[in-house]
């Protein structure tokens, strides 16, 4: 490899000792968004990404998972890995059936590789429409892979930026599969739950019960920092609405944060103000992830 592949200058690392959650998950809970990083050499981050993190492999996320109390993790292929899935599948395999994998194919994935994916844990794909993470894919192309990947069963993660959702409804609902967006669309929290951007993601999810929701990354959409209280309205708001097609995620080892990086302890006790009852927490960390991933 000629490249350097060090972080990038600015690059936030995941939080080195999180506290203890005071927060006790529910017995087989699931964090149901996170990733790897790596570890290179063995991992090499792809020639066509936008960052290069820190390493952050499975061995630190396994650690993790058993510090906050997780039972499972299921695993986003990164964007600094590209279309190269071999760090992720690695992850869920040596995860013994207890992590599942989303990962990221182009228009060339071979049935055989998909077969070999399933076979590793992934059940689904992401379509990214982030501009600074990737670089675009056209929606033709997007729409032939979510047909083939319907044929096994998965569905498909989309990561957008709020102000894109109303170009993207008419290839949303035209997906074949369940669609779960990722970090409830990405809302301006400073603009209210009432904004019209906002009315329009959860007018998406009433029309459409394919739809579901990451109610994640309190501390990548917060203005005013930890503990997140401007968030709190809006993942309350979705998973009291759709209380069956919610699902919760960490985001380890958390890429491109720039204000802080968060505790994870402490992000899991953010998980009862926006699902104050057992009965949703339920259905958010257990019920709704081991329906979707493990069924
Ligand atoms: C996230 C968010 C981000 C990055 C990625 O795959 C990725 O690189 O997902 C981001 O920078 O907003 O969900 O982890």
């Amino acid at each position: 490899m000629s490249e350097t592949q060090v972080m990038d200058p600015d690059w936030l690392a995941f939080h080195p000792n999180p506290k203890a959650p005071g927060f006790k998950l529910p017995k087989g809970a699931v964090d149901a968004h996170c990733h790897v990083f790596g570890p290179t050499p063995e991992f090499p981050f792809a020639p066509e990404r936008k960052y290069t993190p820190c390493n952050a492999g499975k061995e630190q996320l396994f650690a993790l998972r058993d510090h906050l109390g997780f039972a499972r993790n299921v695993i986003v292929q990164a964007t600094c890995h590209g279309r190269d899935n071999r760090a992720m599948m690695d992850a869920c395999r040596a995860a013994a059936g207890l992590a599942r994998g989303i990962a990221s194919v182009g228009p060339d994935v071979t049935d055989a590789e998909l077969a070999e994916m399933h076979e590793a844990g992934v059940r689904g794909v992401r379509f990214n429409f982030v501009r600074r993470l990737v670089d675009a894919t056209p929606k033709a192309v997007f729409r032939g892979i979510a047909d083939r990947i319907a044929k096994l069963g998965w569905h498909i993660v989309v990561y957008f930026e709020a102000a894109d959702l109303d170009g993207l409804v008419p290839f949303l609902e035209s997906l074949p599969t369940v669609i779960v967006v990722d970090h409830m669309g990405r809302p301006d929290v400073t603009k209210g739950t009432s904004h019209p951007d906002f009315q329009r993601f959860l007018q998406l999810m009433q029309e459409n019960s394919n739809i579901w929701s990451k109610v994640t990354c309190p501390e990548r959409l917060t203005a005013d920092g930890p503990p997140y209280d401007d968030v709190v309205p809006f993942a309350a708001e979705v998973v009291t609405r759709f209380p069956d097609r919610v699902l919760w995620g960490t985001d380890w080892p958390h890429p491109n944060m720039k204000s802080h990086m968060p505790d994870d302890g402490a992000l899991v006790d953010f998980i009862p103000r926006i699902a104050p009852d057992p009965e949703h927490q339920q259905k958010l960390l257990v019920d709704n992830p081991m329906r979707l991933y493990w069924a």
